[in-house]
């Protein structure tokens, strides 16, 4: 079997994520939302990708595109997302999918007889971008997707399960997504790191060793519209000024935890939204994140304690509905050690560091141990149309996922 190339898998996987990230719901920007039509493309494309490599292609109950290598019972998974954030870089999540096939092509190409099956999954919904939900599609493939998920409304009210209907999939179909638990050897995703770490330690690739655990909420506060020029400052009931204040008091007790948590406020609505209208309802949504699940937990009731003051004493209502809950998963450490070895013989001192990013490992964790490979990325800038990935560095990461399953399949 000839060594790969990882110059020359470097590039292909730049054509790749290039081709990938054209599809797009806007012109201006990279928008690729689950079970659109946007979604569809990405997923036919990815498909006949799957097919030029060798595998075998089928799609889930959930959408998730499933490339299939060898006919092993026992199966190595391997994937990531194919869904965006609003306004996203090309690399989170394509990348692993992409090193995903170039990998399993390697083995397919050469009539690889290993004792493990691959399968390449492309999940649609990782983000959490378009309905209050996070890992859907993962989630199915582990066996943990939740029914009532269905229920949930996009922005424009169209409910999940009927959406799903729509991209030609039936609900009752989901429970046989789940992978069985006997069958699933472990689950390995390649990402770009979304941080500077690895930049800083001028290292190209890192071993993940735990992705951090998740909160979000969903604020609700109701105030009383009114007029802008009539209604005495000490006689509103601004639901926008009530909420400006909830985002500083977020922003100050994190800043108080000197980095054990972090929390970010990237949604909010102002209802009627009328400059000269004292706005009567505000929601926002807010994401705390902690390795720390004990720390993450004393930070949700913090806030929630301090919005609660803040409602009573500005006299408006207040709901607090949290939909997202992920505890803090570890990276299964023989995982780690297989990973860090496969890095050791392609370049560079294995480096190991948490992920300040969620991703569907937090899910397929729920089925069976995961490990992931961290890819350098530039400026550490994800979920921004300026991420970007090396070629070489991207090639190195495919050699390296290829030495981790040649050392996996050893055993
Ligand atoms: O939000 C995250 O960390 C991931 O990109 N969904
Ligand atoms: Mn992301
Ligand atoms: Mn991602």
């Amino acid at each position: 079997m000839s060594p790969p190339d990882p110059e020359a898998l470097g590039r292909r996987a730049e054509a790749m994520i290039a081709e990938l990230g054209a599809i797009s719901a806007e012109p201006g920007r990279l928008v690729r939302l689950f079970l659109t039509p946007e979604h569809r493309r990405a997923a036919d494309l990815v498909a006949s990708w799957m097919r030029a490599a060798g595998l075998s292609v089928s799609e889930d109950a959930l959408g998730t595109v499933r490339g299939r290598f060898g006919s092993a019972k026992q199966r190595l998974l391997i994937g990531s997302h194919i869904d965006t954030v609003i306004d996203a870089g090309q690399y989170d999540g394509p990348l692993g999918v992409i090193a995903g096939i170039l990998a399993a092509e390697h083995f397919a190409r050469t009539g690889a007889d290993l004792p493990l099956g691959i399968d390449v999954l492309a999940f649609g919904d990782e983000e959490g971008s378009r309905f209050p939900a996070t890992l859907a599609s993962s989630l199915a493939c582990a066996g943990a997707f939740k029914p009532e998920t269905l229920l949930l409304k996009d922005a424009r009210g169209i409910a999940l399960g009927d959406a799903l209907k729509a991209y030609g999939k039936n609900p009752a179909d989901i429970p046989a997504a789940a992978y069985r638990r006997d069958d699933a050897a472990a689950y390995v995703e390649v990402h770009i790191e979304q941080g500077p770490v690895l930049e800083s330690r001028n290292q190209p690739l890192g071993v993940v060793s735990s992705i951090i655990g998740q909160t979000f909420l969903l604020v609700e506060i109701f105030g009383e519209a009114g007029h802008a020029g009539t209604v005495p400052m000490l006689l509103r009931r601004d639901a926008m000024a009530g909420g400006a204040e909830a985002m500083l008091l977020a922003e100050r007790i994190a800043r108080d935890t000197r980095g054990e948590v972090v929390a970010t406020v990237g949604r909010l609505t102002v209802e009627p939204g009328a400059a000269n209208v004292i706005p009567g309802h505000v929601v926002l949504m807010i994401d705390m994140r902690s390795e720390s699940d004990t720390a993450r937990v004393q930070f949700v009731e913090r806030f929630k304690t301090g919005c609660r003051e803040i409602a009573d004493r500005r006299h408006l209502g207040l709901t607090i509905t949290p939909t997202r809950e992920v505890p803090t998963t570890p990276c299964d450490p023989g995982l780690q050690q297989l990973m860090g070895q496969a890095i050791a013989a392609v370049e560079g001192e294995p480096q190991r560091l948490g992920s300040g990013a969620g991703h569907d490992g937090q899910a397929m964790a729920k089925l069976c141990p995961i490990g992931m490979l961290f890819v350098r990325c530039r400026g550490g800038i994800s979920h921004n149309p300026m991420e970007y990935a090396s070629p070489r560095d991207m090639g190195l990461a495919i050699v390296a996922l290829t030495k981790f399953i040649e050392r996996f399949n050893r055993g």
